[in-house]
């Protein structure tokens, strides 16, 4: 039997635009993965914008909706979770108790964590209380870990200015995380010195290595919301699908590389998510990955 796996995503939802599930939900289906969302908060758009409506959903829902789930027998068939953006003390505590449920449910299931805390330049942009809260709950459960250049420096304590720093950093990181998992950390939007001009880079630390992937870097301005979301549900989505760090890097940076350049070129303040559909399967131009590690 080929049935898909089945992911859970636990993130924000906008009706316009792509943020959280919103960015991430839509690329996960196109790689052939059945995905139950869950959705923490519901805006009319991403706080970029600086106004929006709708609400936040109590943390406790996110528990509520597990219930209704393993009602179904639901859990036992879950093979993944995603989280992203968390806006509240509940919705860590209730992220992480999901996890557990999943994992009480099908012992295999492995979790991905996209520990958002803030960026180079804007600092930190959660609730002050999150970044410990990420660091002593989420953590531990974690699998497979996202931070930015910034977030991996704030969860160490160390300054990350080469790629030793960033190996150093992230190989420390690892040993905080679910012994017995794969134990992935991807390091995003990295900038250090003795990089090429113009370009940006990803660095994936595993067992089996160390990785890098380099691309051009495109304008960032206006800021595009919601890249990070895609980044980590694309790398997911691959490393699911081929079970290969290396591989899974070149895939998603190649797709998230075509995504940003359309949008550039498209001109828009939204990623171009669904116009680069094709392109998360079938990357036009291939990033090739270097092994650094
Ligand atoms: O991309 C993270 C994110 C998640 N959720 C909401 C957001 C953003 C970024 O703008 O506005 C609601």
């Amino acid at each position: 039997q080929n049935l898909p796996q089945n992911i859970l995503s636990i993130q924000s939802w906008v009706s316009y635009g792509h943020v959280g599930n919103a960015a991430a939900v839509f690329p996960l289906q196109r790689l052939g993965f059945e995905v139950w969302a869950i959705h923490t908060v519901q805006f009319s758009n991403h706080t970029g914008y600086g106004a929006w409506t709708g609400s936040v959903f109590p943390p406790e829902q996110v528990a509520e909706l597990i219930d209704g789930m393993e009602a179904r027998g639901a859990l036992d068939t879950c093979h993944a979770v995603l989280s992203g953006y968390m806006g509240s003390e509940g919705t860590v505590a209730a992220v992480v108790d999901a996890v557990r449920r999943v994992r009480a449910a099908n012992p295999v299931a492995l979790y991905a964590c996209d520990p958002v805390m803030g960026d180079v330049g804007r600092g930190v942009f959660v609730r002050p209380e999150l970044p410990d809260l990420i660091a002593a709950q989420a953590v531990p459960e974690a699998d497979l870990l996202t931070p930015n250049q910034f977030e991996l420096e704030l969860l160490t304590g160390q300054s990350v200015e080469t790629l030793e720093q960033a190996l150093g950093a992230a190989r420390s990181l690892r040993e905080r995380m679910r012994p017995g998992g794969p134990r992935l950390v991807l390091v995003t939007s990295l900038v250090r010195s003795g990089a090429p001009e113009a370009s940006i880079e990803t660095l994936v630390v595993a067992d089996e290595g160390a990785w890098l992937c380099r691309t051009p870097l495109l304008p960032l301005d206006p800021p595009r919301n919601g890249t990070g979301d895609a980044i980590a549900a694309l790398f997911f989505g691959h490393y699911l699908k081929t079970g290969q760090p290396a591989q899974a890097l070149s895939l998603a940076m190649s797709a998230l590389y075509a995504l940003l350049q359309r949008t550039h070129l498209a001109g828009t303040r939204e990623i171009q998510l669904v116009a680069s559909q094709d392109d998360f399967v079938r990357p036009a131009r291939v990033f090739e990955t270097q092994q650094v590690g």
